[in-house]
C-alpha cells in the first residue's frame, strides 16, 4: 500500500457492534437499533470512522443471525426497516460509515431457498443446497462441523442428507449454481440502495467445498484439518464476481473473514479486482501474550502483503475472547496495562484497525459458569456431542466452555446499573464482571480512563498523516519491547512498545530523522532527558514530528 490513503477505509478505524449486545432500546433484553443509534454520539465523540454491524436480517437465531431466513428485511428483535434506514442517517450525519456483515455461504434452514430446496428431488431449487446419496445410510465423507459432530444431516424424507459447515439450522449454499450467485447479487444490491459504505462478508473462503468430496485429514491431536471444505479452486472465481458486481459503485469496502491464519493463504483473496481486506488473525487471535510472536507476525504481515494489500488489526471479535482477559495472565494488575499496550499497538500500526465493543473500556471476558447460561451454539453443540459420547455432565461442560465464544458478547457497560444501562431489564446473555464498576459513564468523566487512552490514540491517529497511512521505517524487537518508525513524506511517528517488565532506554536519535515530541504514553510516566527516553515496564509511548 502506497502511504497515502486514497480510499476512506485505508485510514478508517472501524468499531464491531454485535447487535444483540449493545444497546436495547425498547426494554426486551435484547440489543436493538434504535438502541445503537442513541448511541452514536458516544462512538463519534470516541472518533472511530466506521461501524461493522453483526447480521442484523430476519432469522430464527440459532446462531445469532448468522443463520439468515429472510435476506431483506430486518429481524423485528433488532427493529424495523425504518429503524434502520434512521440509523443509516444519523450515522452518515456524523460522518460514520457503516459495514454489514453478510452471510453468503449458507442461509437458515427456515429460508424459503432451503424449504423448497428440501420438498423433492425434483424441486428447481434442489440444487441451491449440497445435497449427497450414499450407499444406504452411509455418511457421505468425515466432515465435521465447527459446532460439533458432522457436517452431514440426514432428510428422511427425500432420503440424502445435506451439507451445514456449522450447524444442522445453516445450510450451505451451492455456489457452483449461478442462479445461487446471482441470488446473492441481488442481495447485496438491496442493502446497498439502502445506502450502506460496504460488507463484511462472513467465511468468504468456505463458498466452495471439493467436488471429489474426499476424506480431512487429522493434526496429532486428533482435530480435522479442514482441507476439503474450504479454499477449493474456483473459489476466487466466485469472490472475483461478486466484488467485480459491489465495485461498481464507487467507494464501497469489501472485508472478507478467511478463518486461516496462513498469510500465504490470507494474501490470495484481496488486491485488485477481489476483497479490498481480509482479517488477518494471526496477529490478534494468541492465546497468551508472547511478544516475540506478536513481533514476528508484524513483520509476516510486513513481507506477505503487496503494495495493493493492506493487512487488518484486531485483537477481539465476537468469536474471539477479549484480549484484556487473554492476555492479562489472571493478574489484574497487568491485564489493564497490556490491554494499552495492545490498543497501542492496534491504532499506531500499520493496516485497518477493528475495535470490538466494549474493548475501549476494558470490559473482562464473560464466563458461564453453568449449561443453563450458555448461549452460544458453539459451547452448546460440542456439549450435546460429548454427552452423546459418554462424557459426564462435568466434562462436557469443560468442553463446551473451552468451545463456547460467550466470553466476549456480554451487554455493553454503559453505567454502573443492574443492567448496566444496557436494557431496563435482564439481557439475553448474562452481564460482564465488575460490570457496576467497569463503564462508559464514569470512564468518559476520567481522564486517565483507558476509554480516555483510547479516545487519544483515535484522535492523534486521524490527524496524524505518519499513523493512518505511513510505512515501517523500522521495525525492530528490543528485549521485550517491540519498537517501530512510520513515516509519510515528512512525517514520523515513533512507537515503543514495553511489553517487558524491565524499563527500555530508548535514543530517539536513533528513530527519526526529525525532532519528535511525546504525543501519548499508556502510563503517565515516561520520561524524557534531551533525545534519550527510559519507558516504564508494561508502558507504550508514542512520538510524533
Ligand atoms: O465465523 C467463522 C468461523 O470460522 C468460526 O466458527 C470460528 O472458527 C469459531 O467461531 C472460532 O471459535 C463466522 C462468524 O464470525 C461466526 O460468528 C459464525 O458463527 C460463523 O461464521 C457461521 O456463520
Ligand atoms: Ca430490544
Amino acid at each position: 500500500m502506497n502511504n497515502k490513503p486514497k480510499l476512506w477505509w485505508q485510514n478508517t478505524t472501524f468499531y464491531e457492534i454485535y447487535v444483540p449486545s449493545f444497546c436495547d432500546g425498547n426494554g426486551d433484553g435484547i440489543g436493538d437499533f434504535p438502541g445503537i443509534t442513541s448511541k452514536l454520539d458516544y462512538l463519534k465523540e470516541l472518533g472511530i470512522g466506521g461501524i461493522w454491524l453483526t447480521p442484523f436480517y430476519t432469522s430464527p437465531k440459532i446462531d445469532n443471525g448468522y443463520d439468515i431466513s429472510d435476506y431483506y428485511n430486518v429481524d423485528p428483535d433488532y427493529g424495523t426497516m425504518a429503524d434502520f434506514e434512521r440509523f443509516i442517517e444519523e450515522a452518515h450525519r456524523r460522518d460514520i460509515r457503516v459495514i454489514v456483515d453478510l452471510v453468503l455461504n449458507h442461509t437458515s434452514s427456515h429460508h424459503a431457498w432451503f424449504q423448497e430446496s428440501k420438498s423433492s428431488v425434483s424441486s428447481p431449487k434442489r440444487d441451491w443446497y449440497i445435497w449427497k446419496s450414499p450407499e444406504g445410510k452411509a455418511l457421505p465423507n468425515n466432515w465435521e462441523s465447527f459446532f460439533g459432530g458432522s457436517a452431514w444431516e440426514w432428510d428422511e424424507p427425500t432420503g440424502q442428507y445435506y451439507y451445514h459447515a456449522f450447524a444442522k439450522e445453516q445450510v450451505d449454499l451451492n455456489w457452483a449454481n449461478p442462479e445461487v450467485r446471482e441470488a446473492m447479487k441481488d442481495v447485496m444490491g438491496f442493502w446497498l440502495d439502502k445506502g450502506i459504505d460496504g460488507f463484511r462478508l462472513d467465511v468468504i473462503n468456505f463458498l466452495k467445498v471439493s467436488g471429489e468430496f474426499q476424506d480431512n485429514p487429522y493434526d496429532d491431536k486428533g482435530e480435522q484439518i479442514h482441507r476439503y471444505d474450504q479454499n477449493q479452486d474456483g473459489i476466487l472465481e466466485a469472490i472475483h464476481e461478486i466484488c467485480q458486481y459491489v465495485h461498481q459503485r464507487e467507494g464501497i469496502f469489501m472485508v472478507g473473514e478467511v478463518g486461516s491464519e496462513d498469510m500465504d493463504i490470507l494474501s490470495r483473496y484481496s488486491g485488485s479486482g477481489l476483497l479490498d481486506v481480509v482479517f488477518n488473525f494471526n496477529l490478534g487471535s494468541q492465546e497468551q501474550l508472547n511478544p516475540e510472536r506478536l513481533y514476528r507476525e508484524l513483520q509476516l504481515m510486513e513481507a506477505k502483503h503487496r503494495r495493493d494489500q493492506l493487512p487488518t488489526l484486531f485483537f477481539s471479535s465476537h468469536d474471539m475472547q477479549r484480549h484484556i482477559s487473554r492476555f492479562g495472565d489472571g493478574d489484574p494488575s497487568l491485564e489493564e496495562r497490556r490491554a494499552r499496550l495492545i490498543a497501542t499497538l492496534m491504532l499506531t500500526a500499520k493496516g485497518v484497525p477493528f475495535i470490538y465493543y466494549g474493548d475501549e473500556l476494558g470490559m473482562r471476558n464473560h464466563v458461564a459458569n453453568r449449561i443453563e447460561d450458555m448461549r452460544d451454539i458453539q459451547g452448546l453443540g460440542h456439549y450435546e456431542v460429548a454427552l452423546k459420547n459418554g462424557r459426564t455432565e462435568e466434562e462436557a461442560l469443560a468442553i463446551a466452555r473451552a468451545k463456547s465464544r460467550d466470553y466476549s458478547r456480554s451487554p455493553m457497560q454503559w453505567n454502573g446499573e443492574p443492567f448496566g444501562g444496557f436494557s431496563s431489564r435482564e439481557p439475553w446473555i448474562g452481564m460482564g464482571p465488575h460490570h457496576t464498576q467497569i463503564h462508559a459513564e464514569t470512564q468518559q468523566k476520567q481522564t486517565d480512563s483507558i476509554y480516555s487512552y483510547y479516545k487519544q490514540l483515535l484522535s492523534l491517529r486521524r490527524r496524524h498523516p505518519a499513523l493512518f497511512g505511513g510505512d515501517y521505517a523500522k521495525l525492530e524487537m528490543r528485549d521485550q519491547a517491540i519498537v517501530y518508525t512510520k513515516r509519510s513524506d515528512e512525517h514520523e511517528a515513533v512507537v515503543a512498545l514495553n511489553f517487558g517488565s524491565e524499563p527500555l532506554q530508548l535514543n530517539l536519535s536513533d528513530w527519526a530523522n526529525r525532532e519528535l515530541h511525546l504525543a501519548a504514553a499508556s502510563q503517565k510516566s515516561v520520561s524524557l532527558d534531551g533525545p534519550s527516553a527510559v519507558i516504564p515496564p508494561h508502558t507504550a509511548a508514542v512520538w510524533l514530528s
